[in-house]
């Protein structure tokens, strides 16, 4: 409803002195720190300037709701940047898409095929399974050892398979050059992309001699040419009657688009072009590596600072499924401890601190505030996390908070809490990152105790700000549990 006072423009920020601190150069805080600070002096929903764009910032829930769901078709826009058009073609990918009828169709095709791969033989738990059980053997290899392990690659190399299996119907083994290229243009393209860089600013920067703009082309020229391998060999054995894997289903959806070209409606024209099918599959392929490894990097790093937390996990793992078999998805229902702390994880450490800007595709308004056609809308999911009026003590960890006070169940005690955004633009992976974590989590804590190793310090907490939110490289002791102990014999092998 509209107050007394009737529509208004939200609180303004000076131009100028804001694009100072916002150059992560000068502000000693990553923006969406920056965005909650700011709140105090301006209100909880305020707007600013980057370049000529009018940007709103939110803060609280109440307007995040609206913005998402109760307007959401109003709001479901995405602004054209200068970084996200080089990785996504000018935004022919889902993410980073404006709202059209190619994006719709694009979040169809796969949400089909994700579900298509939820029962059969190939059926998503028993690939991750696999994945998770290559994971602890290539881990007691180097526990047995006493080594201290960046844990890193290796976390990649499961999700990666789990993901590469979905999409490519392909794997990659330890060592695979292909692999160690994608490690390498993937985090290039991670610390360039979307992350508030001066050309998405100040687009004629672009003009100019530009080190992260170089970076990013050189990254994402690499990342094409593997798109480009897959999409070639797929097109060479594709057939009608097998859909082995996400890129089959795209394959598929253009094939019959082309034989019903009749009404002059062809593959182009629906959005099935080449380029539309290689960036969606790079979307659901780079959104499927650097999520879930994110959220596991940070989850083992919140086990070593806190390891009563690991413990109850363990011993939950230990009463309700025991030492002869492995933990599966049935499980989750019977393991609510380790599903709060999963919660209090993507809480305390959103993946997508800002979620991706949404735009306005129409005038409209936020609560008493007018909003104009065009403006962008940043969520500060950072903020909503860590509201003081929803969540005690916001920077504890406490995986208690998701539970009732029986600690038998679990809860949602605040609605300030949405780690895959909500609405029409809800994340795509939510399903399948929840299977991931749950199996990849249950099964190492199962099979090893996490620690310190002598001589490091603990990993740290402060994230680094980007279009994910990563924590610091940090090294581990990977304790094998009773019971679990591996062949030292083995290590010699691989670790030589
Ligand atoms: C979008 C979170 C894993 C695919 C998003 C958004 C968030 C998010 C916050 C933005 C929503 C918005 O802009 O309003 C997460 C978290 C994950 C995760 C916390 C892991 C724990 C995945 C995985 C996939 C994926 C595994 C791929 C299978 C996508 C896609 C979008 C998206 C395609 C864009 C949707 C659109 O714009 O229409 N995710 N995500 N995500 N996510 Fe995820
Ligand atoms: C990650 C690096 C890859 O090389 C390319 C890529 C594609 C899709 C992006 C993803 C990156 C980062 C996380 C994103 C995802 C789409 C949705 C997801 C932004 C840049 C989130 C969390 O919103």
């Amino acid at each position: 409803k509209m107050s007394a006072r009737g529509p208004q423009e939200p609180p303004h920020l000076p131009a100028l002195p804001l694009i100072g601190s916002l150059l992560s150069l000068r502000s000693p805080h990553p923006p969406h720190v920056l965005f909650k600070e700011l709140q105090k002096k301006y209100g909880q929903t305020y707007s600013l300037m980057m370049g000529s764009h009018c940007v709103i910032v939110i803060n609280q829930h109440a307007h995040a709701k609206e913005i998402l769901l109760k307007k959401g078709k109003l709001f479901a826009g995405r602004p054209r940047t200068v970084t996200t058009d080089v990785l996504t073609r000018d935004g022919k990918d889902i993410a980073f898409g404006d709202y059209s009828a190619t994006w719709r169709f694009h979040r169809k095709i796969v949400h089909g095929a994700l579900c298509m791969f939820g029962e059969g033989s190939a059926s998503i738990e028993k690939i991750i399974c696999a994945e998770a059980q290559s994971l602890c053997s290539v881990l007691s290899e180097a526990a047995a050892a006493g080594l201290a392990l960046d844990l890193s690659p290796e976390l990649t190399r499961a999700v990666t398979n789990v993901i590469c299996s979905l999409c490519f119907n392909s794997s990659y083994h330890r060592g695979d050059p292909e692999f160690e290229a994608m490690l390498r243009y993937s985090q290039g393209i991670v610390d360039t992309v979307a992350k508030d860089s001066l050309v998405d600013i100040f687009p004629w920067l672009q003009m100019f001699p530009n080190a992260d703009l170089r970076l990013l082309k050189q990254c994402v020229s690499i990342r094409d040419e593997l798109l480009q391998k897959k999409y070639d060999e797929h097109k060479a054995d594709y057939s009608d009657h097998v859909q082995r894997d996400l890129l089959d289903a795209l394959l598929r959806a253009k094939r019959s688009a082309e034989n019903n070209n009749t009404a002059g409606i062809n593959a182009e024209s629906v959005g099935l072009s080449d380029d539309h099918i290689l960036m969606t599959v790079g979307d659901i392929f780079g959104a499927g590596v650097e999520t879930t490894t994110t959220v596991l990097k940070w989850a083992i790093a919140y086990f070593i600072h806190y390891p009563q937390v690991q413990r109850r996990i363990q011993e939950e793992l230990d009463s309700k499924v025991g030492e002869d078999r492995s933990p599966q998805l049935s499980d989750r229902g019977s393991l609510p401890y380790l599903e709060a702390t999963i919660r209090e994880v993507l809480r305390i450490r959103p993946v997508a601190p800002l979620l991706i800007p949404h735009v306005a595709l129409s005038d409209t308004s936020i609560g008493d505030f007018t909003v104009r056609k065009g403006t962008r809308v940043i969520i500060n999911l950072w903020s909503l996390h860590h509201d003081e009026k929803e969540w005690k003590y916001p920077e504890l960890f406490d995986p208690g908070r998701f539970l009732n006070s029986e600690g038998t169940g679990l809860i949602i005690p605040s609605s300030s809490y949405l780690p895959f955004g909500a609405g029409l633009r809800v994340c795509l992976g939510e399903a399948l990152a929840k299977m991931e974590l749950f199996l990849f989590l249950s099964r190492i804590l199962q099979r090893f105790t996490f620690s310190v190793p002598a001589g490091h310090s603990l990993p740290s907490l402060e994230g680094k700000f980007g279009v994910v939110l990563q924590p610091a490289k940090y090294k581990v002791n990977a304790m094998p549990r009773p019971g679990w102990e591996g062949n030292k014999w083995q290590l010699l092998a691989v670790f030589g």
